[in-house]
C-alpha cells in the first residue's frame, strides 16, 4: 500500500515475495537483512515457523534512497509457501505495490511452481490488483544446484508477462539484491498513477490544504523522473535519537483544555485513540491535525511542511523524527511512538497560538 508522506517525503510501499513452499523465499530476506546496513533496515521479524516453515509471514522495514534525496522505505513480506496457507497468503499480498516471484528451479519443484503462479494471480485479482500490470519480477531460485531447469524453460512456463527475471542463490546472496532493486524502481515508477488514489490519513478527514496536495505532486514527479535508485549500505552519519517523549498520565490530563474548537477537537481525538490503546489511529490523527496546522499558518504559503515547522520554531530533529513515524505502519506504531506524536502536536499547538 504505497502512502506519500509529504510531511517526510517519503513514500512506503510493500513488496511480497511469493511463491511455492520452500523456494527461498524466506532465505531471500535473510540475505537482503545480512546485507543492508543496519541504519537502513529494521528487524527482521519472522511470524510463526514451525520447522523453519513460514506459517504466516516474514517481515523486513527497509529503507531505500532515491538518488535526489527523497526518502523510500520498503516493507518486505513473504508468504507461507504450502499450499494449506493460501488465506493467508491473500491476507498477506492484500495492498501490495509489487511482487516477487521466487520460483524453485529444480526440476521437482516445475508443477509446484506453475501452480503458485496460479495462485498468486489468483490472489491479486481478490485483492483488486491488476495481475497484468502490477509490478511484478521473477527470481529464478537455487540456480547453485546442479541440474536446474534452463532459464528459457522456466521464463517460457512461468514469466508469461516478459517481466524482469534473475537467476539467484538465496543462500549465496546471488542476484537477490539486483532482484530487489528491480522491484524498488518498478514499484516507484508505478507510482505517479497512484497518488491521485492515496488516502489522506484516515483519522480525520479535514480537507488537505493545497499547498499539501502539490508538495505531493511536486515530490512525486521527481521521483518518477529518476531511475535509479540505490539501496543504502553505504555509510552515513547516525542521527542521535531525540529527547523522549515526555510521560503524560492521559487518563486524568488532557491538553485539548487549552483550546477551543477545532484545536481542542484534533488533540482529544488523538488522547483518545492513545488512551484506547490504539497507538496506530493516535498517530494518524496526530499527523493529520500536523498537516492541518501547518497549512493554515498565516504568511508561510509555498513553503514546504519542513520550512513551515522551522519557521513555527519547532525542533529540526523531533520534527524529522515524527514524520519518520508518520510512514509507519499503524500495526508498527508503539505507545511510546503515540505519546511522542501527541507531544509534537501539543508543542506545534502551543506556538502556533503565540503567534495568532
Ligand atoms: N541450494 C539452495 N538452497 C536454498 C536456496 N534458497 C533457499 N534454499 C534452501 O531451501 C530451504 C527452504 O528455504 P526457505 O527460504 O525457508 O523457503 P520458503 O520459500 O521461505 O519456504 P516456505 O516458508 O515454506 O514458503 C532451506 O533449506 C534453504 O536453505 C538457494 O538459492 N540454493
Ligand atoms: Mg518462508
Amino acid at each position: 500500500m504505497t502512502v506519500v508522506n509529504p510531511l517526510a517525503r517519503e513514500i512506503s510501499a510493500k513488496v511480497v515475495y511469493y511463491g511455492p513452499g520452500l523456494s527461498g523465499k524466506t532465505t531471500t530476506l535473510k540475505h537482503i537483512y545480512s546485507v543492508v546496513k543496519p541504519q537502513r533496515r529494521g528487524e527482521l521479524v519472522t511470524l510463526a515457523t514451525e520447522g523453519d516453515r513460514t506459517i504466516f509471514f516474514d517481515f523486513l522495514p527497509l529503507h531505500v534512497k532515491e538518488v535526489q534525496g527523497m526518502g523510500v522505505r520498503f516493507q518486505l513480506y513473504t508468504v507461507p509457501g504450502q499450499v494449506f496457507y493460501e488465506a493467508t497468503r491473500r491476507l498477506v499480498l492484500h495492498g501490495a505495490d509489487g511482487v516477487v516471484f521466487v520460483a524453485d528451479s529444480q526440476p521437482a519443484a516445475r508443477q509446484s511452481n506453475l501452480e503458485s503462479l496460479e495462485d498468486l494471480r489468483r490472489n491479486l485479482i481478490e485483492n483488486d490488483i491488476d495481475p497484468e500490470t502490477c509490478p511484478l519480477v521473477f527470481q529464478l531460485n537455487k540456480r547453485d544446484l546442479s541440474g536446474v531447469m534452463s532459464v528459457e524453460q522456466m521464463r517460457r512456463e512461468l514469466n508469461w508477462r516478459d517481466a524482469p527475471q534473475f537467476e539467484t542463490s538465496a543462500t549465496r546472496g546471488n542476484g537477490v539484491l539486483d532482484a530487489l532493486k528491480e522491484i524498488s524502481k518498478r514499484v516507484i515508477h508505478s507510482l505517479w498513477d497512484r497518488v491521485p488514489r492515496t488516502p489522506k490519513p484516515p483519522a480525520r478527514p479535514a480537507p488537505v490544504p493545497e499547498g499539501i496536495e502539490a508538495e505531493v505532486a511536486r515530490v512525486s514527479a521527481r521521483l518518477t523522473s529518476s531511475g535509479e535508485i540505490t539501496l543504502l549500505t553505504e555509510e552515513e552519519p547516525e542521527v542521535p535519537p531525540p529527547p523522549a517523549a515526555p510521560p503524560v498520565d492521559a487518563g486524568q490530563l488532557s491538553f485539548a483544555s487549552l483550546w477551543e474548537g477545532s484545536d481542542a477537537n484534533a488533540i482529544a481525538e488523538v488522547e483518545a485513540a492513545i488512551r484506547a490503546g490504539d497507538d496506530g489511529e493516535a498517530l494518524a490523527a496526530a499527523v493529520a491535525a500536523m498537516v492541518e496546522l501547518l497549512g493554515a499558518l498565516p504568511g508561510t504559503g509555498g513553503q514546504s511542511p519542513m520550512a513551515k515547522a522551522a519557521l513555527l520554531g519547532l525542533d529540526g530533529r523531533e520534527f524529522l523524527r515524527f514524520c519518520r513515524l508518520a510512514g509507519l505502519h499503524a500495526s508498527s506504531v508503539t505507545h511510546h511512538d503515540a505519546l511522542f506524536a501527541l507531544y509534537m502536536l501539543v508543542s506545534a499547538r502551543v506556538k502556533a497560538s503565540l503567534i495568532q
